[in-house]
């Protein structure tokens, strides 16, 4: 058993960013202008959760909650591309289950292996070799290399055990575990001796079943009395609920009956973070210590009680192993049934990409703090944004045909954006300058883009004109390329 467990931590995590691409130009004797030849940046490295069989508690994340991936490197001349940053593994016990900030499941990571991508690395920028094109022969620019994803997650565990016990302290629950599979727990006669759940794995015939202990629970563990209901999240996933009940207790006021009355209220009063219930779940209740020959009438005269509830009743004792066998065999029929109802369509790795919402699209809005100014959102326009370096007017040229192409311009038309409006896009204020429709946008020589030159506003004249062609969308008259 581990001295500390830990089954809930808050993380941080940073995947590396990615790297800037190159601008460079091939130089070679006798060849004053070879070509483009700037390399790619390498991407950013991810953070990744893993399940590893071999980690049991989240301890480790309690002391070191920050995590990083490794950054990518810049791309060089000589078409040469920066190296991809190095991806980091976490690992994660199984049964992890990893959530936002503000509690929404993001992931439940069950079977060695899964994974999970807890940030996702920066992409590296394209060099001006890989931006060349027919229209763009040497580009005088590179893209830059994007930041990586910072998330900061909450890990929680919930064991993943097929049987659950439940019960008050020193019921009798940590030795029922220890004689029926090889775990070995505290068993001591005080309270709360269980500070941490346990699991076990036992053998029922052709069965085999893990079986998950929590501390004792008492009235009021809803309000935080005792432990609380906090550990129960380790019996969410059971397929059947075991009530140990103590045959054999001194305390007045306490029966089986009302033992096991008192311990429902708290379970009805508590909210699986997974869904679902634990109403709903199979119930066996175990009369435990029946060795005291009191215990083992007391057993005797409530037994008619639980069964007429329909509920399974077993009388054993740990100390005298009477009554196991029974016991395991009928846990063994249950989990089974449970297996065969449940489709477990289990892969070995499964890869969940947090989800990059409306990748393709989107959105104009007029901004609330800009008279007349316009916010655009979307993954894509965003991401170019981002990628682009300002102190270069080539590639801010770039990023208006990008946004152009994608049809920004024509939206911002739609919602009545007048030129020179203000137009934010990820922080990121421009003055719109819309390139008039009809006039192909056309590229000089490196270093120049013809709409640099065009210092002057363009004329009421020229606005009305193309405000004309938006609707009609034919030029009246041949456009002078100057105008
Ligand atoms: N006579 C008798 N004593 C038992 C039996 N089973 C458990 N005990 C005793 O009951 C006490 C409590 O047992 P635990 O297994 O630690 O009880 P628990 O339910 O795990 O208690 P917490 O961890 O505190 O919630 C110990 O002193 C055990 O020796 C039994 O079958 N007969
Ligand atoms: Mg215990």
């Amino acid at each position: 058993m581990a001295s500390r467990f830990v089954d809930r931590a808050v993380i941080q995590v940073a995947a590396g960013d990615g790297g800037n691409g190159c601008a460079s130009v091939h130089r070679e004797k006798f060849k004053p202008l070879g070509g483009p030849d700037g390399g790619n940046g390498g991407n950013g490295g991810d953070v990744l959760l893993v399940v590893d069989p071999n980690v049991h508690t989240l301890l480790d994340f309690h002391f070191r909650p920050h995590a990083s991936a490794g950054n990518g490197k810049q791309g060089q001349g000589g078409n040469r591309a920066g190296a991809a940053g190095d991806s980091l593994e976490l690992k994660v016990p199984d049964g992890t289950v990893v959530l936002s900030e503000d509690g929404e499941v993001l992931a439940d990571l069950i079977g060695a292996g899964t994974t999970f991508v807890a940030a996702q690395g920066g992409r590296g920028g394209l060099g001006n070799a890989a931006l060349a094109s027919k229209a763009r022969k040497a580009p005088g620019f590179a893209l830059l290399g994007e930041a990586g994803e910072v998330r900061s997650l909450v890990l929680e565990l919930r064991s993943v055990a097929d049987v659950g016990l439940v019960g008050f302290p020193s019921a009798g629950k940590s030795s029922l575990i220890s004689v029926l599979s090889a775990a070995k727990p505290k068993i001591a006669d005080y309270p709360f001796t269980t500070l941490v759940p346990n699991l076990g794995v036992v053998t029922g015939g052709e069965t085999v079943f893990t079986m998950a202990d929590v501390p004792g629970l008492i009235p009021g563990a809803s309000e935080g009395r005792g432990l609380g209901l906090d550990f129960l999240r380790h019996i969410e996933r059971c397929a059947v609920l075991v009530h140990v009940v103590d045959c054999a207790t001194y305390e007045p006021g306490r029966d089986p009956v009302s033992d096991v009355d008192a311990l429902e209220t708290e379970l009805a009063r508590y909210t699986p973070g997974l869904g679902g219930d634990l109403a709903g779940r199979p119930r066996v209740v175990v009369l435990n210590k029946i060795d005291v020959p009191e215990a083992a009438e007391l057993a005797e005269l409530v037994k008619p009680d639980f069964e007429a509830r329909g509920l399974p009743v077993f009388e054993v004792s740990t100390a005298s192993r009477k009554g196991l066998r029974e016991l395991t065999f009928a846990l063994a029929g249950i989990v089974e049934e449970y297996r065969a109802a449940q489709p477990t369509p289990e892969a070995e790795r499964i890869v969940l990409r947090p989800q990059a919402v409306g990748d393709t699209g989107f959105t104009v809005e007029p901004d609330p703090d800009e008279p007349g100014g316009f916010i655009v959102r979307g993954a894509r326009p965003q991401r170019w944004v981002r990628q682009t370096n300002f102190g270069n007017d080539e590639a801010v040229g770039y990023l208006a045909d990008r946004l152009n192409r994608l049809g920004v311009e024509e939206a911002l038309a739609r919602q009545g954006a007048e030129p020179g409006c203000p137009v934010t896009i990820d922080g990121v204020t421009f003055d719109w300058e819309p390139s008039t429709p009809g006039v192909a946008t056309y590229f000089a020589g490196r270093g120049t883009d013809v709409r640099l030159e065009e210092h002057g506003r363009v004329t009421a004249a020229q606005r009305k004109e193309a405000r004309r062609v938006r609707r009609d969308g034919v030029p009246e008259a041949e456009l002078d390329e100057d105008s």
